[in-house]
């Protein structure tokens, strides 16, 4: 992360970095979201598995080791969570050389995975406005004497573009540094005042502290906006996950043994770390 980048992450609270993926893992990743979400429609058939602490009703899929969520309709979104357990395509991005060279910079103590969704929103579709201002403390953003210290963070990976009605990804600059809530009644983030979209190409990404005030901007247009989410914080924080909303991270055996030590340790925290 250069200087450039640590000041503009610290000013608006988030960072928008063209092509961090490369073309040939857009395309593979791209071709794993879809098997996943097919998969995922026939799950959404079945009785509901588990009730969220949060609330929204999710399917497990036994085989595949992922919670999903909502309904492939138009205005709706579906999201699959523990997405790595369902494609080893996706170890790519545990422990992602690119990615960690910022998350490692803006995170203070030893970073870990808490949060893994596939957000695949379906036309006329919007993500509800969301945090700024004052937070719990596990999304808190803070610059401390060691530099930026944040808490839970997230990374979002584009795998076709989104332009301006697509449903982009939308922010109010620097509201991680406010004093006071949103003042702003209703979450429909096309009508909050500062609220801007964020438009992207495939292969970019944007990081940003969960201390900011986002959301997603109604996607007016016929494509369906695909998206994945990987959330980082500190080597104590649990599951951030909607399904397993504080509880261990939900990694199956067969996806651990398929890493390398360092990926290993970006699921673990230190008083539950397996041996190898
Ligand atoms: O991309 C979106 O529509 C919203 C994403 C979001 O709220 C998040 O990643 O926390």
């Amino acid at each position: 992360m250069n200087t450039a980048e640590t000041y503009e992450f610290d000013r608006m609270g988030y960072l928008l970095i063209p092509e961090l993926l490369t073309a040939s893992e857009v395309s593979r990743l791209a071709a794993a979201i879809d098997r996943l979400e097919e998969l995922a429609t026939r799950q959404l058939r079945r009785p509901v598995d588990k009730v969220s602490a949060w609330g929204p009703e999710y399917r497990y899929d036994k085989d595949y080791g992922y919670y999903v969520q909502g309904a492939r309709e138009a205005g709706k979104t579906m999201i699959i969570e523990d997405f790595f357990n369902g494609d080893a395509c996706f170890d790519m991005l545990v422990d992602h050389a690119p990615t960690m060279q910022y998350i490692r910079a803006i995170v203070q103590e030893r970073p870990t995975i808490n949060n893994s969704e596939i957000r695949i929103r379906y036309p006329g579709n919007q993500t509800k406005t969301h945090l700024g201002g004052p937070v719990a403390s596990k999304y808190r953003y803070a610059y401390t004497g060691q530099g930026i210290s944040c808490m839970m963070v997230r990374m979002i990976y584009f795998v076709h573009d989104v332009g301006p009605g697509q449903g982009e990804f939308c922010v109010v600059p620097a509201t991680h540094k406010s004093n006071m809530p949103s003042p702003y009644a209703g979450s429909d983030p096309d009508k909050e005042p500062g609220m801007i979209g964020l438009p992207v190409k495939a292969g970019d990404a944007i990081l940003f502290t969960e201390n900011l005030r986002h959301g997603g901007l109604t996607n007016h247009s016929q494509q369906t906006r695909k998206t994945l989410h990987v959330g980082y914080g500190p080597y104590w924080m649990k599951s951030q996950n909607i399904a397993t909303m504080d509880e261990e991270q939900h990694i199956l055996p067969q996806t651990f043994a398929r890493y390398a030590p360092e990926q290993r340790l970006l699921f673990r925290s230190w008083n539950t770390l397996l041996p190898g």
